[in-house]
């Protein structure tokens, strides 16, 4: 393969998902052919935390302005991991600066910081930029193997969609505030934080859009203690007084797909027991797939061409080596976690700069995200009934 230059990347954020996402800038050349990566900066507020994290995850330097660090010359790549009211300010400033960009998922807090960051997006692009919003879990082997049975048509046409996201970590209501817990952080909560993650997959492994949807959101505990956590609002002390939660704690919506079928949405953070249950089923004419987050090596799949008396949904492993992005890692039979998930993202969005070749997702899948979001709640205040989502 011809020698590509190396790309530098300065992270925005060292929290959860900046320590997800250093471990796969950190691994993604020693296991995937792609283009050189350094780990050259990592930015946060306080100077004494991040140069801590930036030794420890990998970082050559740390930094505290992100504004100064995109404008670095030495620097090729923005990763903003920063809460999701910094995505719009940062990513559209990196990609006046020149640089590619990386901005965690939801694309932003609302449908304007989303097109202003697409427009963004575009003019960079014709200068030869590349960015992506990660939704990651595209990046589950299992999921892009539903994803190609479904385009290869092994399912017929679509007649149900079935997609939940459910945590149970806000379910104790002395979990204290965060930055997820506020609206003008988060911009929503379970809806943007897990809804967003299932109204793209569906569209993802459906290859169709969701054109209309009725749907509500809810708050079941109103109020939390202060004194956030340090670490990504998911886990902390607390302690301090009472504070009003500004957000959803769960979301649903029944929606239709541009080719017909019809999809059940939900998501919360207190269904307690559920861990990280993303589930996604897909029913069609020929064949059906189910697919579940917290057996993410798996993909159980009915096809309905088999014999009458052998019909029977079947597990497929997905550790072999002919699964996509599998045959990097171990032997086959050897399982997969959740953190590979970043490190086959972060390996596609290499290669799409390298190539020059469409990166995905891309800011036009966050934006279509962010608008299926937005008429959830749209519906949510019109008493569910069905808003179209935008084009
Ligand atoms: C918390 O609910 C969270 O970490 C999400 O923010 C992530 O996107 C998801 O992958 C796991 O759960």
């Amino acid at each position: 393969m011809a020698s590509y230059k190396t790309l530098r990347v300065a992270a925005i954020g060292y929290a959860f998902m900046g320590k997800a996402h250093s471990q796969a800038w950190r691994n993604v050349a020693a296991y995937f052919d792609v283009p050189p990566v350094e780990q050259a900066v990592l930015v946060g507020r306080n100077a004494e935390h991040v140069a801590a994290a930036a030794a420890r995850f990998g970082w050559a330097e740390s930094a505290t302005d992100w504004r100064e660090v995109i404008q670095r010359d030495d620097i090729d790549i923005i990763d903003v991991c920063a809460p999701g009211n910094m995505h719009a300010e940062i990513a559209i400033a990196a990609l006046e600066a020149g640089k590619h960009v990386v901005v965690e998922k939801p694309i932003a807090n609302s449908v304007e910081e989303a097109e202003r960051m697409l427009a963004a997006f575009e003019a960079a692009s014709a200068r030869g930029q590349h960015a992506i919003v990660n939704f990651n879990y595209r990046r589950v082997p299992a999921i892009e193997v539903a994803r190609r049975l479904v385009a290869d048509g092994r399912l017929g046409p679509l007649h149900h969609v079935r997609a939940s996201y459910l945590q149970d970590w806000l379910n104790d209501p002395a979990t204290p505030m965060s930055w997820r817990l506020r609206r003008e952080t988060a911009g929503s909560g379970a809806l943007g934080d897990l809804g967003s993650h299932i109204a793209d997959l569906v569209q993802h492994v459906t290859g169709e859009s969701i054109d209309a949807v009725s749907g509500g959101v809810t708050t079941f505990i109103g109020e939390r203690p202060g004194g956030d956590s340090g670490d990504g609002g998911i886990k902390g002390t607390g302690g301090g007084a009472l504070e009003k939660v500004t957000v959803d704690d769960a979301a649903w919506g029944t929606a239709h797909l541009s080719g017909g079928a019809v999809v059940q949405l939900e998501v919360t953070r207190l269904a307690l027991g559920c861990k990280n249950a993303m589930t996604l089923e897909v029913y069609g004419e020929r064949g059906s797939i189910r697919f579940d987050l917290e057996n993410l090596n798996e993909l159980w799949f009915f096809d309905g061409a088999d014999g009458a008396g052998e019909q029977g949904f079947r597990r497929i492993l997905v550790t072999e080596a002919d699964h996509p992005w599998v045959g990097a890692w171990w032997p086959d039979g050897h399982i997969i976690g959740w953190e590979h998930t970043f490190v086959h993202q972060f390996a596609e969005f290499l290669n799409s700069i390298r190539d020059d070749t469409p990166s995905s997702p891309s800011f036009a899948d966050g934006l279509r995200v962010q608008r299926v979001l937005a008429a959830i709640e749209e519906s949510s205040r019109r008493s569910s009934q069905a808003v179209r989502v935008a084009e």
